[in-house]
């Protein structure tokens, strides 16, 4: 541990951060990395204050998309930008193109277009994410992108069961991933601790198991109408939803919320721990099938993606006997209801039903029931738990999330390769790779976020970008690239010191107080997390300050610090009193915006115990 810590202070040593530069990014360094980038030297596209969107036959929803995104009028007429469905590249993939005379987004199906909008976004500055209009003076760097998926299921998951999550914050995370190319969302809808879907035909599933969550909170569940509302939101974003109703264990909301649903036909009391494992429906009961025949019908009649998710996983309670019994009954009523099964891979034993899929969560790389099942046709989606688990901690410090699978730093979630990870298993029978985020500790919008960046872009490359693409060194440097655009998209997202973070781009970018002026504090480098050679440490001295001298005027500012106590360590910044609340761990930092005027900006303990440490101060406007 201290030697991969000292690592760790290495790397963030040796990355030196620039002052910000408005230039053109460089063709192709976006995420995931494209198939095949051809810059053509010389050449760039320069928007004019009329650029505007042209929107070829049934490419207008994306047009719209992409105007709502930068503020920019559709056109009657090819344009600045033109999406074309007359494209070369079938599929999900898309040919874009950019000349003196414009940027043109040509594909075969309006996914492709979808997808090669997300890449143009990331050529386009950061600032077009910050939510307003704003001068289409941008430039891009000419040349062709021809690109498509190395594989066709690209997903993410949401334990909405442990910590429920309203509407917005899962329409919030689909606009998050759809940046990275994802197109699956994988929406686990009940576990132990709730039930978050309504089902008519046995509406105590929402009303009894949605009441509560981990902790004891309030829980709650989805509609119909709020379920295929997040449904259609997804498909604007060419992203499937595939429902998970996990069973035969998993299941302690449905058996409080239904005496006849356990053997002893005694409903336990809901549960709002964080065991697994302890749960299961009553396989001998007839009335069991009929619920699960039921649910599966009401659930597939509103879902128009063609996968049912059956879980599956840790019914620990049951005899595989008694497991096989159940899952060979349970799994053909989804062909039945014309879709297909996905099932944690637990299922694998079980008889074959035709196209089956199954979710490996493993933390080895074999497992010969799965190798078996995939010689009997099945087909593997990988989520192994110590790489692509993202409620897993990034460090033994990360305030949120497990570590039974392992501690998963951005690194440790890029560098495998799915189409050669199970032994057995060939690249074939991959169908791709999803990014999990269970629940038990993360309760907010934000936590979701810090969580999911900058791992999830690491997944997203590698189910999306060819294994000959595949490189740390260039990923490193085009996910740093995407520090500024989280920051203005309002994603709290988690600064891993292996990654060179660029700065936020403003009249002067970033500024790291250990090349600020110091009175009495002390630059350290003894806290994982900085950014720069370190951060200034106040000294325990109220009246310690740290002095920047920007190069222009300042409005707003934003300050990272970490203050290890829970304490508010509250500092004088340019003579107003700003409260820096404590963030309960040295390692663990946060940013605080404050308004100010002028470019001598400093900030001073006024506290006994000094003020909290310091990262950076980066420019807003
Ligand atoms: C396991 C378990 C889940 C937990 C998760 C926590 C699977 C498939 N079953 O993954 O119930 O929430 O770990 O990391």
């Amino acid at each position: 541990m201290r030697r991969t810590l000292a690592a760790l202070l290495l790397t963030a040593t040796l990355v030196a951060i620039k002052p910000a530069a408005v230039e053109a990014a460089v063709l192709g360094d976006v995420v995931p990395a494209p198939v095949t980038v051809q810059p053509a030297a010389g050449v760039s596209y320069t928007f004019a204050a009329n650029a505007a969107i042209y929107a070829g036959a049934g490419a207008a929803e994306e047009a719209t998309y992409l105007a709502g995104l930068l503020h920019l009028p559709i056109a009657s007429s090819p344009a600045s930008i033109s999406l074309l469905l007359n494209g070369a590249v079938g599929g999900e993939g898309y040919q874009l193109d950019v000349t003196t005379a414009g940027i043109t987004i040509a594909a075969q199906t309006r996914a492709g277009l979808f997808h090669g909008i997300q890449t143009l976004r990331q050529l386009l500055p950061p600032t077009i994410e910050n939510g307003t209009s704003q001068p289409a003076q941008w430039t891009v760097a000419g040349g062709r992108i021809v690109d498509y998926p190395r594989f066709a299921y690209r997903g993410v998951m949401l334990d909405v069961a442990r910590h429920f999550q309203p509407v917005a914050n899962v329409k919030r995370y689909l606009d998050q991933v759809a940046l990275y190319k994802i197109n699956t969302f994988h929406f686990h809808l009940s576990d132990d601790q709730g039930w978050r879907i309504v089902v008519d035909g046995w509406p105590r599933l929402a009303t009894v198991g949605g009441s509560t969550q981990v902790g004891g909170g309030a829980g709650g569940y989805y509609t119909k109408a709020q379920y295929q509302d997040i449904v259609a939101y997804a498909a604007q974003r060419h992203i499937t939803v595939v429902p998970e109703i996990d069973m035969p264990g998993h299941t302690n909301a449905a058996l409080a919320s239904y005496a006849e649903l356990n053997c002893n036909g005694v409903a336990p009391p809901l549960y709002t721990g964080t065991g697994v494992g302890f749960s299961n429906l009553c396989t001998s009961k007839e009335v069991v099938y009929t619920f699960v025949q039921n649910v599966l019908a009401e659930l597939a009649a509103i879902t128009p993606g063609p996968y049912l998710h059956l879980g599956g996983d840790e019914a620990d309670t049951l005899t595989a006997a008694q497991y096989a019994t159940f899952m060979n009954r349970v799994q053909p009523m989804v062909p039945a209801l014309g879709k297909t099964v996905i099932g944690w891979h637990q299922i694998a034993p079980v008889q074959h039903s035709p196209n089956r899929i199954m979710q490996y969560w493993g933390t080895t790389t074999s497992d010969s029931a799965v190798t078996n099942a995939v010689g009997r046709g099945a087909r593997v989606i990988l989520s192994p738990a110590n790489k692509a688990y993202l409620d897993m901690k990034y460090t033994s410090s990360t305030p949120i999330g497990q570590s039974w699978a392992g501690l998963i730093e951005v690194q440790t979630a890029y560098e495998w390769n799915p189409g050669a990870y199970l032994s057995g298993v060939a690249a074939t029978a991959v169908l791709g790779v999803e990014a999990p985020l269970w629940t038990e500790t993360i309760v907010t919008a934000d936590h979701i976020e810090f969580m999911a960046f900058p791992r999830l872009p690491a997944l997203a490359e590698l189910a999306w970008s060819p294994w000959s693409t595949h490189s740390w060194t260039s990923f490193r440097q085009r996910l740093g690239q995407q520090g500024p655009r989280w920051t203005l998209m309002g994603i709290d997202y988690y600064r891993s010191p292996q990654v060179p973070w660029a700065p936020l781009p403003g009249p002067g970018g970033r500024f790291e107080a250990e090349n600020a002026t110091i009175s009495q504090g002390v630059a350290e480098s003894n806290h994982a997390g900085f950014s720069g050679t370190g951060f200034v440490n106040y000294n325990n001295v109220s009246g310690s300050y740290v002095e920047w001298a920007l190069p222009s005027a300042a409005s707003s500012i934003t300050i990272r610090y970490a203050n290890g106590t829970t304490t508010n360590r509250p500092m004088n910044v340019n003579g107003a009193l700003v409260d820096f609340p404590g963030t309960g761990s040295w390692t663990t930092w946060a940013t605080r915006t404050v308004a100010v005027s002028g470019s001598i900006i400093r900030a001073t303990a006024t506290t006994s115990a000094g003020g909290p440490n310091v990262d950076y101060l980066e420019v807003n406007s």
